[in-house]
């Protein structure tokens, strides 16, 4: 009696793994066919123990069909999906993006350990580019990104807010026409204490062969800009993007390992009750802004919400809209975030969700750098909200 449990056991514990085995499969290939039988049932003259298979068999042609296209729906297939090509232009950009998703799986797999082993948080004692301090994870993410591209063949260039230039990669240079720059880790503050962060990322194909190394092809504005996007490291990780065509969000399957598709042409609504400002510069700023701040305080339906990272402040308001601000004080007018791997991504992305990116007097998208970390001040969101801001700026109501 006990060997013929064993036997049934063993037997559908086999039916169990030839189905998972075709399910995981499935969902590698996304070639599965919804009435192709997926298993075998158990003999029927087996007594209760063969009703599990012949159970299990029917939730799999029922419930495999819609969670398979979802489950297949990849960030690198998507690209291709949205290009409507399998041209060679095509498969560069799915394979840029499905790197750039590496580069966001190994940061998020670093920063989920990161309380469990030695030498991952913390400064590393270095002062960058910018003048701020450098965490041990800014060297860890900024390297990621290189290492994930060397051997690509996809890009020549990559510049980032940790490099004082931009690393070339010669051996790419004869095939890879691109060039990505980003920030590895967006909110450095909250690296620390388990909070969340962002990468930000953009792509340019690189123009003429920038033979003297200076990379003054990237002094051009934002409408270069072929992609754009950030990755979010929060309680799941997100990657959220822009071709040119809509924005589409990604969340990050741990078991599978890849970027699933959550939401596609997201739209941020035109007013949203978020402003998003670190009010502790507030004696800092120039009076419109002050007034800014002032008329939101005495207004009805706004809310404050400052996380330290704006790829996590702005996708709550890509998603439930509002404002962020981050202006230029009487100090420094040019603000502190830096144009060519972060506001201008992030105003790509917000324009293609149907929203707004200013300096306050420019579109974000029209500044031209003059250098590769020239800083812009930023006000981005929903139209009516960024619209309101402006307002104060430029008329001083
Ligand atoms: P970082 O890339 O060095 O982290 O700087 C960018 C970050 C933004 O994510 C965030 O909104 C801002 O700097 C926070 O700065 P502050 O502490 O001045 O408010
Ligand atoms: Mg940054």
């Amino acid at each position: 009696m006990e060997n013929l449990h064993f036997f049934s056991l063993s037997k559908i514990t086999s039916q169990l793994e030839n189905y998972l085995s075709k399910i995981e499969a499935a969902t590698k290939n996304c070639d599965i066919q919804p009435d192709q039988p997926n298993l075998q049932p158990v003999s029927k003259g087996n007594t209760k123990m063969a009703k599990t298979p012949e159970s299990l068999e029917l939730s799999i042609n029922d419930a495999t069909d819609k969670s398979l296209d979802r489950d297949c729906t990849t960030l690198s297939r998507h690209v291709l999906q949205q290009l409507q090509s399998f041209s060679p232009d095509a498969q560069d950009l799915s394979a840029l993006m499905n790197r750039i998703g590496l580069a966001g799986k190994l940061i998020a797999r670093r920063l989920s350990r990161a309380g469990l082993m030695e030498g991952v948080l913390g400064f590393t004692g270095e002062v960058n580019v910018q003048g701020e301090s450098v965490k041990k994870m800014d060297v860890y993410a900024n390297d990621v990104f290189i290492s994930v591209f060397k051997q690509s063949g996809l890009v020549c260039r990559l510049a980032s807010e940790e490099m004082e230039q931009p690393y070339y990669i010669p051996e790419n240079c004869p095939i890879g026409r691109y060039t990505l720059l980003y920030d590895p880790i967006d909110g450095s503050s909250n690296t620390d204490t388990n909070l969340s962060l962002g990468s930000i990322f953009s792509i340019r194909q690189q123009q003429g062969t920038d033979s003297d190394g200076q990379a003054t092809d990237l002094l051009t504005n934002g409408h270069k800009q072929i992609a754009a996007g950030y990755i979010l490291y929060g309680p799941s990780t997100m990657l959220v993007y822009t071709i040119g065509n809509g924005v589409h969000s990604f969340t990050l399957d741990p078991s599978l390992g890849e970027f699933i598709l959550t939401e596609e042409n997201i739209k941020i609504p035109n007013h949203g009750p978020v402003y998003s400002v670190n009010e502790g510069n507030f004696w800092q700023w120039e009076e419109s802004i002050r007034e800014y701040i002032r008329y939101v305080h005495r207004t009805e339906g706004y809310t404050a919400r400052y996380s330290g990272a704006m790829v996590s402040d702005i996708h709550r308001i890509l998603v439930q809209g509002g404002v962020f601000l981050y202006p230029g004080t009487i100090q420094k007018p040019e603000g502190k975030l830096r144009l060519l791997y972060e506001t201008a991504p992030l105003a790509f992305l917000i324009e293609q969700a149907g929203g707004r990116a200013t300096t306050g007097l420019v579109n974000i998208l029209d500044v031209v750098p003059k250098k590769l970390h020239q800083r812009t001040p930023l006000i981005i969101g929903s139209k009516e909200d960024v619209a309101k801001v402006e307002s104060f700026i430029q008329n001083g109501h």
